[in-house]
Order: structure tokens, then C-alpha cells, then sequence
């Protein structure tokens, strides 16, 4: 592409999923705003989008293999010369250990990623690879929760935000993260809609800017969720507010949650919570009361020591009252293309079927803690993990306890990173394989429909060509995942293996392989999600269905394509038998024990939460230049009263110390924080060295993760809590 012109595409950053105008003059991006005409963000768009350009144009990005030569230090490679490299190493490793030696982590990304997204699941299936993945330090919880009630761990209901008019958020600031497991457009403005029909209830420690107004900010001691949770449903139960409407046959263990909670009067909690019994009455009152109420947790939910319990109860509420696959209430989206997350397909599901080595984690849907990382690479012993590879992700500053991952990886005798940056994780790796800007190639977010509160479908083309004799990482997964298979060379052609893929996936969406292949014969991640489209619920089905989508229709349609809002179907979604949803599953609710136990626990120290900018993604945007830019963001927040008592000034540095190390970081005084609760923000500390991120070296702020303890979990999931870790806040120096 040379010429001057308007490029219409996905922001492929977060789960808006924002349509952008992407103006290019040749092969610069000069501007990029809103699509107005997106049929589903219509012009919606936050700072991080405009800045694909910066992301593609950034000198730091690597757009060539590199390979660690023997001084340390990176060497640009040839592609064949570095795959060949890649080969080495993991034959070497191949030669002397077990499978159990080999290892894959997963960053958030890979969602976000066409071409990763749909191939990632050859590196456990083929290659046989032990997972860690972003996934223990995020929603875990939310999978255990579906996987119990539903039968599927990833079948997990969204809000109906469009149509809601009570939304109670707990441990989530849209504001900021747009939305999360709940992909919506513009989530800001569906919740001053929901004010206006009805009412936003925001449970969190901080005053956040999802919190409207003083009234509806309803503080929390973090951790504490499931008590009010439970209070909630104490009141429903000892008030006669249970309506089950639609839902009279659908739920099983109605009546053990109702012993369960029999025993957890808001009374009893009030004071464990911070927060008052009139308060959680009041609560459960209203929300009862509404017509379309809905309740939502997120990451302060999930990422916490009782995460599955709180993950748990927002689903029984809504239940309880009939808002469970109910207009306005918690639903499950029916995407326009199938994924195969949802189908029974791309590994079991299982709870402890195996532990791992080191701490005895028990595995929970067939990963164990991402905090077991580092122990199981630098403990000694059979089955060490002796090579790992990175696909997106940073975990030495996403994980918890990550000063230890830090120390571990230069200990693998193989480190392989596929990432477009050298940062903090992929600076140990021994091959870093780039992938494309996200300009250099198509974008297609099939796998966020699945948790979208409407049916669209959208399709990005690539802007730029990418250099001739770049591959796309579907092509990288799946050499590297022969590779760890060990598949001898000559038997390792690309297409022929992408159409025994291709196959597969036609006989999941039940047409004739044959048929499908004939009408896609280039391998890659295109066809499948044609295939995804001509097999889902609107699909042409081949011809089967004339006039029906296909990915060809869907091109057609640069700003999309609706199909309509979300709809109760339970029918469809429920795996269990008799279509009913478990309540009361016992992995869950036999950790009600450890929860009456956080009531008898008194000394109260402050505790550190973690927190999201509008303008950081994680760990990884902070080498454009404009999103950080202005005053310090890496800071810690705290009430005026603690910061007196812990005689620390807004603007001068502090000490924070856990029982897993310290971190020196400037305060900022603000009564937005809870009495008794300190919040960073993750994602920062990029001061190492051998890092190539020049803009983000210059401000680097610290790593909050060096002070999360790497066995701080919710038992049931094995989540990371990264929220409610208790702290010391002093003078620095
Ligand atoms: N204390 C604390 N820690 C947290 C959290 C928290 O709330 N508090 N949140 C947790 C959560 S929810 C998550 S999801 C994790 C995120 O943890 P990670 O996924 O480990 O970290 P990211 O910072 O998202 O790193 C993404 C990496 O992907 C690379 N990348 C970006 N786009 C692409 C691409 O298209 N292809 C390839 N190959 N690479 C790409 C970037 O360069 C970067 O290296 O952090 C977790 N850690
Ligand atoms: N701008 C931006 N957007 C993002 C991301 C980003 O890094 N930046 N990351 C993306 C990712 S990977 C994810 S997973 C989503 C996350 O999406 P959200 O869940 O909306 O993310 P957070 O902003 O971390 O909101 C968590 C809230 O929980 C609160 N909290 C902490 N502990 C507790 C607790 O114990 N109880 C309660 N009730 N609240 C608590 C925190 O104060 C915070 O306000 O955001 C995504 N979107
Ligand atoms: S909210 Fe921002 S980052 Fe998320 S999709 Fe929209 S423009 Fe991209
Ligand atoms: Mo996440």
C-alpha cells in the first residue's frame, strides 16, 4: 500500500474491539480516530487506539529474528538461521529430559492475535508442552465457575449491559480497562445509559472513574467479596426474595446454597467487609427488586484469595433471581463464528488429575499457578523445566513474585520468545522470533465474539506488506510445534499438515472436510475462520443455507456486520444433564470453610491492590511515546489518614514491603483509596538491563509483582491473589 488513503480496521488491543480510521500517506500512518460508521463501537475509541501507528513505526521493534550470540548479547538472524537455531536447542533438550521438561507460556495477547489464537493449541495437542498461561493471573476463577455450573469452562455468561437497569460492578473499572470478559463498546457510556434507566452499584476499595456518583460507591475490604456476596444471598433467602421464574427447573443444589449462606448474615460480615449490614441489605433488596438487574465481577474478584467463591456467587445471584439468561442480565453471547474454545475439543478439563512438582499444586483445567513457574525451572531435580517457550507475554513483570522467574531464566538451556519486543522477559530468551505489526496483517476477533454483547462480525486486512520472507505466527507455532514433537524434518510440510488441521476443524463444524478444503485451499488462519463463520449460526453451511454468512460476505461489510443483541439460549449452552445448571458444586463450595475463617482473622494491616490506566496495556505500551507522557502514573495511592500514620508525603518516596520483598515508589495521597488498602498499578519496572524499550527505559517505574507472594491463591482455581497482600508503607531511605 503506497498510495494516500483511509485503511478501516479493529483496534486489536482490549475487548472494545473499536473500529478505526487508520489514515496512511504511503507507508507512514499520519492519523488514526474513530469509526463512526463501525456498526459496533460507532466512532467509539480511547488514546491506545490511535496508536497503531507509533506500535508499527517504533524503531525498538523487532522486525528480525535475533539470536543470542555467546558474548549475551543479540545478533540479527536469518529466518531459516534462526529456526535453525530454535531446532538445536530443543533437540538438545529433547536428547537428555522427559516431555515434563518442556514448557509454553501464553500472554494476554494471544487473544487479541488472528493468526496466534487459532494455532496455539498445537503446542499442547501436538507438541505436547506443559501450559502456563496469562490465564492463572486473570480469570481463572470465571473458568472453574463455568466449567462447575455450566460444563463448559469457557461457556461464561456475560452482562447485558445494553439492556440492564441495575448493574452492580464489583472489582471491575471499566472505565479504564473497557470491559473484560464482558466485550462491549464504549462500556463508559452503557453504564451512564444503565443511570439512566435504573442504577450502578461500584464494590470496589477505590473510589474508581467507573464510580458515578458518591451514592453508588459502595468501599470494600479487598478479599472480603464472597462474605457480602453471601450476605446477599442470606437476604434473598431470609427475606423470601428468591424468584426463579424461568429458571424453576433449570437449577440443581438450590437448597444447599441456601444452608450455605444461612450462616453469613450481612450482620456477621459488615464488619470483616467494611462496610455496614444495613448497607448489604439494602443491596440485596434492590437488586431483588429490580426488573433487569444484573451483577458483574472481574479481576478484583478473580485475582484475589477467595476469587472462585466470588466468582461463584454473582452467578447465584443472578439465578436466584431470575436474571440468569434473562434480557438485561447475565447471558451467553452467540457469536457469529464458532470457537474452538467452546467446542469439546483442545484438551480435557479436569481438576487435580496431576500436581506439579515442586509446591504440589494441584492442576485446575489442566494448569497449575503461573507462580509455580520459577520454582519448577530453578529446583534441581528430575522433571526441571529446562526449556520454555513465550508466546506474547512479559510474565517477568506480570507474574506474581516475579524477581524469582527474573533470577530462573537464564537458567534454561532453552529460551525461545515470540514477541515483537525485547522487554524484560524475552531480553533471557535465547531466539526471539518476532511477529507482525499489527498493520502487517489481518485482524479478526472471532474468539472475543464469544464473550460480546452482540452477534458482530468483523474483518481487518492487512495495511502494509510485511518483508517478503516474513512468516505469520501461525507459521511460527506450528514449525516450532514440530520441532517440540520432534516430527523429523522431512515430513514437516506446512500445508499438508494445515490441511489435516483445516479437516478437523471442518468435522467439528460438521461439514464434509472435502468440501470445506475445496473451497480454501490456502492454509492459514483465514480459512478457518471462513469456516467458523459458513458453520456458525448465520452460516451459509457451504451452500447448505444460500444467502447465509460467509467470511467472503463478511469482507464486504468493512464496518461489520450485526446480527442483533444477545438472547437467552441456556438450551443451547448447559452441558450438564437434564440442561440444568449445578449451583452447588462441591469443588466450590467446600471452600466455604476457609472463607468463615478469613471472619476470625483480626490483624488488619494495610493491603496492596493492584491498578489499570486508560493509557497502559499491561506491561507493553509504554514505548509510545504519547501514552506516557505527563506526570508519574507509577505511583502509590493512599487514604490521607494511613499516609499520616505511616508518615509518608504525596510526592516523596515510600517503601512498600510484603513478605516477599520491597519496592521504592512515590505517593500520591488520595482519599479515592479506602481507609487501610494501598494500590499500584502493574506492569512497570522497566530499568533492566539488556531491555530494548529506549522510551520506556526513561521511565521505568517499579514492578509491583515483586512483592506478590507466589503461593498467595485462590485455593480452588489456584489464581494468583494479587489483590489484599498485606503491606508495610514507610519513609523511604
Ligand atoms: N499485580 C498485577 N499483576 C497482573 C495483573 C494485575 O491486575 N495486577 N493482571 C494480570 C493480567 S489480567 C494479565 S492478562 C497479565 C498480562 O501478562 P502478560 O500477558 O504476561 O503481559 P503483557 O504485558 O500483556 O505482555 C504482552 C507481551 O506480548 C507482546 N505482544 C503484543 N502484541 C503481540 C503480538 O501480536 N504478537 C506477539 N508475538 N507478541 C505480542 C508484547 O510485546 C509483550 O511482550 O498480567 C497479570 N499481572
Ligand atoms: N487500559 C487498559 N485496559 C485494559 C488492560 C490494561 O492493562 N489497561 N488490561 C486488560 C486485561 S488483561 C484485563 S484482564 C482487563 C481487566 O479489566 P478490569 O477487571 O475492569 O480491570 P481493573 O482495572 O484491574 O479493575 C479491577 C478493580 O478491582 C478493584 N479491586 C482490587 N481488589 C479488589 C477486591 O478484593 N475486591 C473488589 N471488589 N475490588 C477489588 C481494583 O481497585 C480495580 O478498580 O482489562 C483489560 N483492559
Ligand atoms: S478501547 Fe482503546 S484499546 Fe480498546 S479497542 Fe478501543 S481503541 Fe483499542
Ligand atoms: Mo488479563
Amino acid at each position: 500500500m503506497t498510495e494516500r488513503g483511509i485503511h478501516i480496521r479493529t483496534c486489536p488491543l482490549c475487548e472494545a474491539m473499536c473500529g478505526l480510521e487508520v489514515h496512511h500517506d504511503g507507508a507512514a500512518v499520519t492519523l488514526i480516530r474513530g469509526n463512526r460508521a463501525d456498526v459496533w463501537s460507532r466512532g467509539y475509541i480511547c488514546p491506545k487506539g490511535t496508536t497503531l501507528g507509533h506500535l508499527h513505526h517504533d524503531p525498538d521493534r523487532v522486525r528480525v529474528p535475533l539470536v543470542r550470540n555467546g558474548a549475551g548479547t543479540f545478533a540479527e538472524a536469518s529466518w531459516e538461521a534462526a529456526f535453525e537455531r530454535c531446532g538445536e536447542l530443543i533437540e538438545a533438550v529433547r536428547a537428555e529430559h522427559e516431555i515434563e521438561a518442556m514448557t509454553v507460556y501464553f500472554g494476554n495477547p494471544v487473544a487479541h492475535n488472528y493468526s496466534i489464537s487459532r494455532y496455539l493449541g498445537l503446542l499442547s495437542e501436538l507438541a505436547g508442552l506443559t501450559i502456563y498461561s496469562a490465564g492463572t493471573v486473570d480469570q481463572w476463577p470465571k473458568n472453574v465457575v463455568a466449567e462447575l455450573l455450566y460444563g463448559h469452562a469457557w461457556r461464561i455468561p456475560v452482562p447485558d449491559i445494553e439492556h440492564t437497569d441495575f448493574m452492580v460492578v464489583q472489582g471491575a473499572n471499566p472505565h479504564t480497562s473497557q470491559g473484560s470478559l464482558m466485550s462491549h463498546a464504549d462500556v463508559p457510556g452503557a453504564l451512564d445509559a444503565v443511570r439512566q434507566r435504573g442504577r450502578v452499584v461500584v464494590i470496589d476499595p477505590r473510589r474508581t472513574g467507573t464510580v458515578g456518583s458518591e451514592e453508588e460507591w459502595l468501599p470494600i475490604r479487598p478479599g472480603t467479596d464472597a462474605l457480602l456476596q453471601l450476605a446477599v444471598v442470606h437476604v434473598l433467602f431470609a427475606e423470601d426474595l428468591v424468584r426463579l421464574g424461568h429458571l424453576e427447573d433449570r437449577l440443581a443444589g438450590i437448597e444447599k446454597v441456601r444452608r450455605i449462606a444461612a450462616d453469613f448474615p450481612p450482620e456477621r460480615v459488615a464488619g470483616t467487609c467494611g462496610t455496614s449490614a444495613a448497607a448489604i441489605r439494602g443491596l440485596a433488596r434492590d437488586f431483588a427488586a429490580a426488573e433487569r438487574a444484573v451483577w458483574y465481577g472481574r479481576i478484583g474478584t478473580c485475582t484475589q484469595e477467595f476469587g472462585t467463591l466470588a466468582s461463584w456467587l454473582p452467578d447465584v445471584i443472578c439465578a436466584l433471581t431470575a436474571n440468569l439468561d434473562a434480557v438485561g442480565g447475565l447471558m451467553w453471547p452467540k457469536p457469529v463464528a464458532w470457537s474452538p474454545v467452546l467446542q469439546n475439543w483442545g484438551g480435557s478439563r479436569g481438576f487435580g488429575r496431576w500436581s506439579s512438582r515442586v509446591r504440589g499444586a494441584p492442576e485446575v483445567l489442566g494448569q497449575v499457578p503461573m507462580s509455580c513457574l520459577a520454582e519448577e525451572i530453578d529446583t534441581p531435580g528430575p522433571g526441571q523445566v529446562k526449556s520454555l517457550l513465550v508466546v506474547a507475554g512479559n510474565p517477568v513483570l506480570s507474574a506474581p513474585d516475579s524477581g524469582r522467574l527474573d533470577a530462573a531464566l537464564p537458567l534454561l538451556d532453552c529460551m525461545i520468545s515470540v514477541d515483537n519486543a525485547v522487554n524484560e522477559t524475552s531480553r533471557h530468551a535465547h531466539v526471539i522470533l518476532p511477529g507482525l505489526s499489527a498493520l502487517e496483517q489481518p485482524h479478526c476477533d472471532d474468539l472475543l465474539w464469544t464473550w460480546a454483547t452482540r452477534s458482530v462480525a468483523k474483518w481487518s486486512p492487512a495495511l502494509f506488506p510485511p518483508a517478503d520472507d516474513r512468516p505469520e505466527e501461525w507459521e511460527i507455532l506450528t514449525r516450532l510445534a514440530f520441532m517440540f514433537a520432534g516430527t523429523p524434518a522431512e515430513s514437516t510440510d506446512l500445508a499438508a499438515f494445515d490441511d489435516l488441521y483445516f479437516s478437523a476443524w471442518a468435522e467439528m463444524g460438521g461439514v464434509d472436510p472435502a468440501v470445506a478444503l475445496a473451497a480454501a485451499p490456502s492454509p492459514g488462519p483465514e480459512r478457518l475462520i471462513d469456516l467458523t463463520i459458513r458453520t456458525g449460526p448465520w452460516g451459509d453451511r457451504y451452500g447448505e443455507n444460500p444467502g447465509g454468512l460467509t467470511l467472503e460476505r463478511v469482507k464486504q461489510a468493512p464496518n461489520g456486520i450485526d446480527m442483533g443483541a444477545i438472547v437467552p439460549r441456556i438450551d443451547e449452552v448447559v452441558l450438564h444433564a437434564g440442561g440444568k445448571v449445578d449451583l452447588a458444586p462441591e469443588h466450590i463450595t467446600s471452600d466455604v470453610d476457609r472463607l468463615a475463617e478469613r471472619l476470625e482473622r483480626t490483624d488488619e494491616s494495610l493491603v496492596l491492590v493492584s491498578r489499570r490506566h486508560l493509557r497502559s496495556n499491561n506491561s507493553w505500551m509504554h514505548n509510545v511515546p504519547v501514552l506516557v507522557s505527563g506526570k508519574d502514573r507509577c505511583t502509590l495511592l493512599i487514604h490521607p489518614d494511613d499516609a499520616a500514620a505511616a508518615g509518608v508525603a504525596d510526592g516523596a518516596p515510600a517503601t512498600v514491603r510484603s513478605s516477599n520483598g520491597e519496592i521504592e515508589v512515590p505517593v500520591e495521597v488520595s482519599d479515592e483509596m479506602m481507609p487501610g488498602v494501598v494500590s499500584l498499578p502493574h506492569g512497570w519496572g522497566h530499568d533492566r538491563p539488556g531491555t530494548r524499550q529506549s522510551v520506556a527505559r526513561q521511565r521505568p517505574g517499579v514492578n509491583s509483582n515483586l512483592l506478590a507472594p507466589p503461593d498467595f491463591v485462590d485455593v480452588p482455581s489456584g489464581n494468583a491473589a494479587l489483590n489484599g497482600i498485606p503491606v508495610e508503607v514507610a519513609p523511604a531511605g
